[in-house]
């Protein structure tokens, strides 16, 4: 699966010679459309649009039409990008540790982290990033990311960005597909445990994978609490949600359920199978739930996929290790990607209505076409058009079909549902449009985030950058404008017109991220905005100081080999971009402060003697100034 072929079968054109006439054609054509061809402004602008016209270089000082937040895969973060430029705006750490922030040892993000940061080391594995949802498009308000590696949901705010609640999902283990409900507003999270384990998994039935389970978890949004969970057959992978709040469509593989890859493999179908949100509500209301072990949270049983499923589940055969599964943008379908069949199901909604409602008996008769587009399809993304575009991953393409034309070949029509086939570098898993999981797609750009970029770039050793293609899909014909390196590995993206976002520029001093740390402050007498004090409690010693540009409120503060110190710093410029960082030398203590923002760190002072600390982040001509001393007594 490593090798690419260099020839394209389905078109007899080499690769190299494809991209060749890509490039030139699109240079001929901006040059036709500029309608003539001269030196010095024209020729630089000539660079910068395509031949569909759509302008893909951001000049200096010009902002991004589009905000970008990239999984960051097993580096444990979210990334946000401008679109299209591809510039790496921010990270957001998440389930890992960052030393620029202070991710991971400030008490702020430590009670984020929650129950056991130190066991997973910092380690997480975020695929999919989703942004909440009012009235089907995004709302700006929070993001949610999956840890596949440590079975955790994380929420980050999107006035702030940053993570602000991590759960551990219950009963389940590793959370892969998560998606938002759609309509009316995102009160749920979607989660997929993947894969199977005993119910208790609590040391018995070990070596009896007939008992081996997984479930669907729905997650409040607001209160980020396990609601329900669904019992289901075989193994969740990715899910989507409708357009009317009323299903979550996961594909679901390992219908044999069995626990080695060959037993895996065995039967020629597997599922998409679709929940009813409405029968899940009404049956935990009238208490008609089990649960598990300790756990709590309600447990319903949608198990019985040999006979459809139960009143809360619908099965839908599809064939065998279905991977990605997208719903257009319609509302009108679900798409199930076939992965190792070169097919994807489309899936009538409307159907599956009629499945719950008693109207249809056979959950097969809600796949009205199966078109075929290559080998290897994972994901679908869509444009404004009624065209979809699918990630082919043996075939390192991308294959732009039309959806209405599918429809009409699979009643028997001759008509070719294929537009193009686009190669890419290579291998590509998620692919990713404008706007293409609202009901605003605009059809503008579209991602191809490709798992292997080989000789795409300058080689940096072994170990290879993935390659993030920027493809304008604005015309008839899909062009390839950009290619993007990326640290490994982002699954997936999804980009979201800037007017939904709307981010803070500097904190608010009442702001509930440190309301904890302004509490104890509160408990201690201390008011952080103007005080410079050493509180003493036993061998609990709290040091409280301001900053402002280019000074810490206290220069000095003496504490006791053994004690168990608190520095809360509250950073009173309240300039736009004007952070401070507080770094403890030999201490292993760096954090960030950003404007108005107070942040605090607690660690025990074993090491006696003068220990500086300073200021991480640039904020002054006398930043190498701004610094101060800890004298810890011998004991
Ligand atoms: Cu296809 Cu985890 Cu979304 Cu990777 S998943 S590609
Ligand atoms: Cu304060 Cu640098």
């Amino acid at each position: 699966m490593s090798d690419h072929k260099e020839d394209d079968n389905k078109t007899g054109i080499s690769r190299r010679g494809f991209l060749g006439a890509t490039a030139a054609a699109s240079v001929a054509g901006a040059g036709l459309a500029a309608g003539v061809l001269v030196g010095g402004k024209e020729a630089e602008a000539r660079t910068k649009t395509n031949a569909n016209g759509l302008k893909f270089h951001v000049d200096p000082g010009e902002l991004d039409d589009y905000y970008g937040f990239w999984s960051g895969g097993h580096s444990g973060e979210v990334r946000i990008l401008g679109v299209p430029s591809m510039r790496e705006l921010m990270r957001i750490p998440v389930f890992n540790r960052d030393s620029a922030t202070g991710w991971g040892q400030t008490n702020e993000s430590k009670r984020i982290l929650g129950d056991n940061p130190q066991d997973y080391m910092g380690a997480g594995d975020t695929h999919h990033v989703h942004a909440s949802y009012t009235n089907g498009t995004y709302d700006g308000r929070y993001l949610f990311t999956n840890d596949k590696l440590n079975t955790r949901v994380a929420r980050i705010r999107m006035d702030i960005m940053k993570t602000d609640k991590i759960i551990t999902v219950p009963n389940v283990t590793s959370i892969h597909g998560l998606r938002l409900q759609k309509y009316p507003k995102s009160n749920y999270a979607f989660a997929n445990g993947e894969m199977v384990i005993p119910q208790p998994n609590d040391g018995r039935d070990l070596e009896n994978p007939e008992n081996y389970w997984t479930m669907l978890s729905a997650i409040d949004v607001e209160s980020m609490e396990v609601k329900w969970q669904v019992l289901v057959d075989g193994n969740l992978d990715n899910n989507d949600t409708d357009y009317q709040g009323k299903y979550v469509c996961s594909t679901c593989y390992n219908s044999a359920r069995g626990v080695t890859l060959p037993e895996m493999m065995g039967p020629e179908r597997d599922w998409a199978v679709v929940i009813n949100l409405k029968a899940v509500e009404e049956a935990v209301a009238a208490g008609d739930f089990t649960t598990i072990g300790d756990c709590k949270v309600p447990v319903v049983d949608g198990r019985g996929a040999e006979q459809g499923g139960s009143k809360f589940t619908m099965y839908i055969p599809v064939p065998r290790s279905p991977h990605g599964l997208n719903t257009t943008p319609d509302g009108k379908y679900f798409i199930a990607n076939g992965k190792l069949s070169p097919t994807v199901s489309i899936i009538e909604i409307a159907k599956v209505d009629d499945y719950f409602a008693g109207k249809l008996k056979d959950p097969r008769d809600a796949v009205i076409a199966e078109p075929e587009l290559g080998l290897g399809p994972l994901h679908t993304t869509y444009d404004n058009r009624g065209n979809a575009y699918t990630s082919v991953f043996l075939d390192s393409q991308v294959v732009k079909w039309n959806i209405a034309d599918a429809l009409r070949a699979a009643k028997g029509e001759k008509v070719n549902y294929i537009r193009q086939k686009l190669d890419v570098h290579y291998q590509i898993g998620h692919i990713k449009a404008t706007m293409a999981e609202t009901k605003e797609p605009d059809g503008k750009w579209l991602v191809a985030l490709c798992k292997f970029s080989k000789d795409r770039f300058l080689p940096v050793g072994p170990l290879h950058a993935e390659n993030d293609q920027l493809i304008d899909i604005s015309g008839d014909e899909m062009k390839l404008v950009h290619d993007g390196p990326t640290f490994p590995e982002p699954h997936d993206c999804i980009m979201v017109r800037r007017d939904s976002v709307r981010p803070a520029r500097v904190w608010k001093r009442d702001d509930p991220y440190f309301a904890e740390t302004v509490a104890m402050a509160k408990a201690d007498g201390i008011t952080l905005e103007q005080d410079n004090k050493v509180i003493r409690d036993g061998n609990q010693v709290r040091v409280y100081m301001t900053t402002i540009a280019p000074n810490f409120g206290l220069t000095d503060f003496k504490i006791k080999q053994g004690d168990e110190v608190t520095v809360v710093i509250t950073n009173m410029d309240s300039i736009e971009d004007l952070h401070h960082g507080f770094a403890l030398t030999n201490h292993g203590i760096n954090f960030e402060i950003a404007p108005q923002a107070t942040a605090s760190v607690t660690f025990t002072a074993n090491k006696p003697g003068v220990h500086w600390y300073y200021c991480s982040w640039f904020c002054h001509a006398l930043h190498m100034e701004m610094s101060g001393r800890m004298l810890v007594e011998a004991a």
